[in-house]
């Protein structure tokens, strides 16, 4: 690599991109070639033999098979993506959300191949992608944490009983690897502790290849909420808001809504201010999520995500703004075009994910789609790439779409979406729209501010009755 001599300024001068290889499936390679073929950009697909049918790879400029069903043999093929840049002449890569969007080997082997990879700099993802130095750099940045050991655990029996002790029980061993609800165990008192110590750095070392173990105070009953930013390099950031992303089940989101209920201007504005300066510091490139635990009025940091989310639609709503031709942009050199004083936050808006499965038992459902009838109207946004006749096959991830709905306030977002779900025909598989029809008609849902238990504990009560 060429040296760079330390009184030049870095180089952040524009780069072109005139073609863009999308390296994902499904509706966010459809999200992304959308955005690419509206800012006038030549698009290629790459595809596993399982998706040749894909609506992104019909409608891409070219489209490229890159291996056979299983994604580590294609989605997951860094060789063979970074070959289709080279065979296509392409200048950068989009890598969607899942599969390589937060691999820094992928970032790093893309730039090193002389392309752009549309997303932060490979470093930053590593150090972000290890949850103890992300906290450490959130700390150091003010942005408030979990309570916790300070950095990794050690060996020391007796060291370790004594932290849990002031830290306060119940707490929580959590893999440095880990994140996204891989990797962490609860421990209510000391006779647990030892053992579940070394059970997690076992479990760690296994899944990620790094025992590094971290201890947290455990929050019993918080509701999960994340907040989006965007940061050029040139060392412009902004945030745009919260959103709430405590409808889940086994850590699978289910809907998401901004903004968050109950949470005012001031709380939105000293939290977003913070996770903005934590951004600076780090000199962070391309869009991030804060995902914060919120419990009794306070927010408290856990982990942040590198890439673009499946849930942006939300604030794409609230803010008008576009999150994927704002990556695009920043990925150019291109400075923000907006500052924190242009964003404003009109009403609000919901999703639901649409995934095929089995209302009942959430078993995936794949199969043949024999009719297929869009919801629409005014504030309703589809993001899916079915069709009539298109086959869900059974080796990806069981989302086949999201329906956003925006409105005045969350009553009409609500009642907008009922309509909307109520309008959708999909046979030939099985989908959890009831399941989305259930959770929308539950009071306390429309109350809103549950708790990220509130779905289990909603279903676990249904079986029993
Ligand atoms: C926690 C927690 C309670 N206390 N940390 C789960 C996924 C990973 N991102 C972090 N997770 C949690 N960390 C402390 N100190 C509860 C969870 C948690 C959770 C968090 C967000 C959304 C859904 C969740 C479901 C179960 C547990």
């Amino acid at each position: 690599m060429a040296s760079k001599s330390k009184d030049q300024p870095k180089q952040k001068s524009k780069k072109t991109i005139k073609k863009v290889v999308i390296a994902n499936r499904g509706e966010i390679a459809l999200r992304v070639l959308r955005a690419c073929k509206e800012m006038g950009l030549k698009t290629v697909a790459v595809y596993s033999t399982a998706d040749r049918d894909l609506k992104h790879v019909l409608l891409a400029d070219e489209a490229v098979c890159i291996g056979p069903a299983a994604s580590t043999d294609s989605y997951l093929n860094i060789p063979a993506i970074i070959s289709v840049l080279e065979i296509t002449d392409a200048d950068a890569v989009h890598p969607g959300y899942g599969f390589l969007s937060e691999r820094a080997d992928f970032a790093e082997q893309v730039e090193s191949s002389g392309f752009i990879f549309i997303g932060p700099k490979p470093e930053t993802i590593k150090l972000l992608g290890d949850k103890i130095s992300a906290k450490k750099c959130m700390q150091a940045a003010g942005v408030p944490i979990v309570p916790g050991s300070d950095g990794p655990i050690g060996m020391d029996d007796k060291e370790n009983q004594k932290l849990a002790k002031t830290v306060g029980y119940p707490i929580m061993i959590k893999a440095s690897g880990g994140g996204g609800g891989r990797g962490m165990r609860v421990v209510h008192n000391e006779a647990a502790l030892l053992n579940a110590i070394s059970m997690t750095r076992k479990e760690a070392k296994a899944a990620f290849g790094n025992d590094t173990i971290y201890m947290e105070k455990f929050l019993e009953n918080p509701r999960h909420i994340e907040f989006q930013i965007l940061a050029d390099e040139h060392g412009n950031v902004i945030h745009l808001g919260e959103r709430d992303c405590s409808i889940q089940r086994r850590h699978q989101k289910i809907i998401e809504e901004a903004p968050a209920v109950g949470i005012t201007d001031k709380q939105r504005k000293r939290i977003g201010e913070k996770c903005v300066k934590a951004c600076k510091q780090l000199g962070y490139r391309g869009v991030g999520t804060f995902e914060f635990l919120y419990q009794d009025g306070e927010f408290y940091f856990i982990e942040i995500n590198t890439r673009l989310q499946v849930e942006h639609p939300v604030t794409e709503f609230i803010t008008g703004l576009d999150l994927v031709k704002a990556q695009i942009q920043i990925a150019m050199g291109e400075p923000l075009k907006i500052n924190q004083d242009d964003v404003k936050f009109r009403g609000h808006a919901i999703e639901c994910r649409i995934n095929a499965e089995d209302p009942q038992n959430f078993t995936p459902c794949p199969g043949v789609i024999k009719d297929y009838h869009a919801p629409g109207g005014l504030g309703v946004r589809v993001d899916s790439h079915i069709y009539a006749g298109y086959k869900v096959p059974p080796q990806y991830d069981s989302m086949i779409g999201k329906i956003i709905t925006h409105a005045e306030d969350r009553e009409h977002a609500i009642a907008r979406m009922r309509t909307a779900l109520d309008e959708t025909i999909i046979t030939g598989i099985k989908t959890n729209i009831p399941l989305h029809k259930k959770i929308l008609d539950a009071g306390k849902f429309q109350l809103g501010g549950v708790s990220i238990h509130y779905l289990e504990k909603k279903l676990k009560e249904e079986a029993r009755s």
